[in-house]
């Protein structure tokens, strides 16, 4: 440990911290754009500088606090009226650059650019010049945008030239997608080679999105899409037909009777009810990602965990979703099937090893970077996927609807899962696109406020999911964690390779596969057979493991659990940004084992609406049906 003084406090460090940590644990303010806290220093922004008056590494000169370890006995200010000077200028220099559209952007009021012009009051520039990319410009015009990714947009002018895109891509991806190009006053982020996005091998992991201060990188916007379907879902061209307009006298009447008179009367009238109801174009069904139950508490300023999956529920309900299920009854569908097609390997002798499904970061990896492992990747649709396709058949099917009367809307902890649900092999003629909208935790934190801006979220009460597709169970809660389809898996496995007339305890706790070490392995018995399994999450593990497999370094794994953002999950880009460093990360992976340990279901094979939808529905696993509906293929 190093002891320091900053701006007068004395702080105690370990070696190694940089003097931007040690301020920040002392609880001094020091601005900066560049720094993140996964990710290595760059010390580009120039805002963190500060005097070290003891102990200077530069003999009296400036230093950026963010790339300066701190040392025992240094003294260091970071505040004073030449800093603050400094600190304004820069950043009026890039509010010169920044367009003045805070109202209408995704960050506001998440911005930590807007914070900082708040904060030192620095006035707007008489006129703006946004950074576009003039010299990249491939139909005679410069470029405000790229919008040709599934899942996220580039906006040029709003970027800051922080540089923490490009360096979470490359650092923690291992993708290289994006760089500086051009230089002096024409610099911009973009895709390297100028490139359209589309034309990338960019896998839609949104490690970019979640690194980016402003909103100059951004899940693509459904927010509009789902308002409209929440608040404009009357076909008024049928108005007449169902004979429901009044003659004009009578319009105008009513309107004077409405203001004066108070709230319209219903409930006596059924048939006028009913005919409303017909006038409803669609019926519109919400699932939650395991991890959003654990994560959305953050967006109103509560810890991981802190609010309950019944108050989602009841959110949800408020923004008027007619019905509310859950991903994770098809985390656990997922592991019926996921888990007879292992066994199903097991028993034809491969291929293995056999990688999980579920992480659309991870299958753009396969498909663009590593296309000869497509044989190894289970053939299951993710959760998000199986969902839609159950929704829009056994659901629509048990409520009366047309598939394409079904509106499915996927609430996702993850950018990629948008990518996911425009896959053109994810949409049937009848219904359309199995999953018709998909919206980041944050995005539903900002619909939320937008239309409840005085809530409470925990003051909520409870409600629970909507039946059949809302029961779950512990197992499939893990799924929002690295290790979780791993230990999800091998508690079903556990249980159905028991030998028959039993005497063996069930199992549920697989310690050995759990952890935030990006690349875990372990072996597992499973009454006599030994399963050689693997776990890697974050892009540049997967790509560390999928080398060492393809080069035969690697133990010949059964079956390996891939995710592409770091912890799985609940460390998705969709979730909540602020300062989503390695204590938050552990945190919500505390919540999440908390969570399946207080559920009365812990295994996937025991959920009966499960179980119901197989006798009712689907037959068995890997079946005619399920094959329809629940497996898929990928292509290069
Ligand atoms: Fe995940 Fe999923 S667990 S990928 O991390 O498998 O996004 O939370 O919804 O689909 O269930 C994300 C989270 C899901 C899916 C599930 C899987
Ligand atoms: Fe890189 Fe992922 Fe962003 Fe694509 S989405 S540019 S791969 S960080």
């Amino acid at each position: 440990m190093v002891r320091l003084m900053i701006n007068g406090r004395s702080v105690e460090v370990p070696e190694g911290a940089s003097v931007l940590e040690a301020a920040r644990k002392a609880g001094v303010y020091v601005p900066a754009l560049c720094y993140h806290p996964n990710l290595e220093p760059a010390g580009t922004c120039r805002l963190c500088l500060v005097d070290i008056l003891r102990n200077n590494p530069s003999r009296g000169k400036k230093v950026a606090s963010c790339a300066t370890p701190a040392a025992e006995g240094m003294v260091v200010l970071t505040n004073t009226p030449e800093l603050k000077d400094h600190v304004r200028s820069q950043i009026a220099m890039q509010r010169y650059r920044h367009p003045d559209r805070c109202q209408t952007c995704a960050a506001n009021g998440q911005c930590e650019f807007q914070d900082l012009v708040g904060r030192y009051d620095v006035p707007p520039p008489p006129f703006v010049k946004p950074r576009v990319k003039p010299s990249l410009e491939k139909d005679g015009r410069a470029h405000a945008n790229d919008r040709t990714s599934p899942a996220l947009d580039l906006d040029f002018e709003m970027c800051v030239l922080c540089l923490r895109c490009v360096r979470a891509c490359s650092e923690l991806q291992g993708m290289d997608i994006l760089g500086v190009v051009a230089r002096g006053n024409e610099e911009v982020v973009a895709p390297v080679y100028n490139l359209d996005m589309k034309e990338t091998e960019c896998i839609s992991c949104g490690a970019c999105v979640a690194s980016c201060p402003v909103a100059a990188i951004t899940e693509k916007d459904a927010l509009q899409d789902v308002q409209d379907l929440l608040e404009n879902n009357i076909d008024y061209a049928r108005l007449e037909e169902q004979e429901l307009v009044p003659p004009q006298e009578e319009v105008s009447q009513s309107t004077k009777n409405t203001v004066s008179a108070g709230p319209v009367q219903f409930g006596e009238d059924d048939a006028l009810e009913k005919k409303l109801n017909d006038l409803r174009k669609y019926v519109s069904v919400v699932q939650t990602a395991p991890a959003v139950r654990i994560t959305i508490s953050e967006a109103f300023g509560l810890p991981p965990g802190a609010t309950t999956p019944g108050q989602l529920v009841t959110v949800l309900k408020m923004l008027g979703f007619d019905y509310v299920f859950d991903t994770n009854f098809t985390a656990d569908l997922t592991i019926l099937e996921e888990g007879n097609e292992l066994l199903q390997r097991i028993a034809n002798g491969g291929p293995f090893p056999m990688f999980t499904s579920c992480c659309p970061g991870w299958i753009n990896m396969v498909e663009k970077v590593y296309p000869d492992l497509i044989p190894h990747v289970s053939s299951c649709k993710s959760p998000q996927q199986m969902f839609g396709s159950i929704a829009k058949s056994y659901f629509a099917q048990k409520i009366g609807r047309h598939p394409s009367e079904v509106k499915v809307v996927s609430i996702m902890p993850c950018v990629a899962k948008k990518d996911e649900a425009s896959r053109e092999n994810f949409r049937t003629e009848a219904g359309g696109r199995d999953v018709d909208y998909v919206l980041t935790t944050r995005e539903l934190a900002r619909l939320i406020k937008m239309h409840r801006p005085k809530i409470s979220f925990q003051t909520l009460p409870d409600s629970k999911y909507d039946s059949p597709l809302g029961k779950s169970s512990g197992a499939a809660l893990l799924f929002g964690t690295t290790g979780g389809v791993m230990e999800a898996a091998l508690r079903t496995a556990y249980a159905v390779t028991a030998p028959p007339g039993g005497g063996s305890m069930p199992r549920l706790n697989f310690e050995e596969v759990r952890g935030l070490n990006g690349i875990r392995e372990a072996t597992v018995d499973l009454h006599g057979t030994a399963l050689q399994v693997a776990i890697a999450h974050q892009g540049s593990n997967l790509r560390e493991l999928v080398d060492k497999i393809r080069a035969g370094t690697a133990p010949p794994y059964h079956f390996v659990e891939m995710m592409a953002c770091r912890g799985g999950c609940i460390g998705g880009a969709g979730n909540p940004k602020d300062a989503v460093d390695t204590e938050l990360l552990q945190k919500r992976f505390a919540a999440v084992y908390k969570g399946d340990a207080d559920l009365p279901l812990r295994t996937s094979h025991e959920n009966s609406e499960i179980l119901q939808l197989y006798d009712d529905f689907l037959g068995k696993p890997l079946g005619h049906k399920s094959h329809e509906l629940l497996h898929t293929h990928y292509t290069a």
